[in-house]
């Protein structure tokens, strides 16, 4: 009778330690998947960093809408290495070109096809654009070398 009390007590304890010794892998499992969590935390905090990043050395781009009315808005404010680009939105064709027709030579760069690098170098027709870097400060004004009356300016700071 004693003997079968001891038993009966063993299997008790063993039953107990047997409880306490499965409670460790469920913990174990539980603390792997914060561990997942935070590692994609991780990842998803850099990702918006490079972000961050890659959006504060971008460039501007501003556009200039063409219209039968004239250049819209006739004259704009950007940074050195921002890009203006004209979007021909009037009917007839436009080509904007540095100032001064006919030579096209005030703009500060050479090259191009007549005077200077700032020179769409075309007439650009219904719905075409034409995109220019601005690598020179200053105030920089221009014409539609198919209508010189139709004239605008980009200020570059
Ligand atoms: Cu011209």
């Amino acid at each position: 009778m004693k003997s079968v009390l001891f038993l009966l007590a063993l299997v008790f304890v063993a039953g107990c330690v047997q409880t306490t010794t499965t409670v460790p892998p469920t913990t174990a499992p539980a603390t792997t998947v914060p561990a997942t969590v935070q590692a994609t935390t991780a990842a998803a905090t850099t990702v918006p960093a490079n972000a961050t990043t890659t959006t504060m050395p971008a460039v501007k781009e501003v556009t200039v809408n063409i219209t039968s009315a004239g250049f819209s808005p006739a004259s704009v404010e950007i940074s050195k290495g921002d890009t203006v680009t004209w979007a021909n939105k009037a009917a007839s064709p436009s080509w904007p070109a540095s100032a001064v027709h006919p030579t096209h030579d005030v703009y500060p760069e050479s090259g191009g096809c007549i005077g200077s690098r700032f020179d769409a170098c075309k007439g650009l027709s219904t719905g075409e654009k034409f995109s220019f870097v601005f690598n020179q400060v200053g105030t920089w004004k221009y014409h539609d070398h198919l209508n010189s009356g139709s004239t605008g300016t980009v200020i570059v700071k």
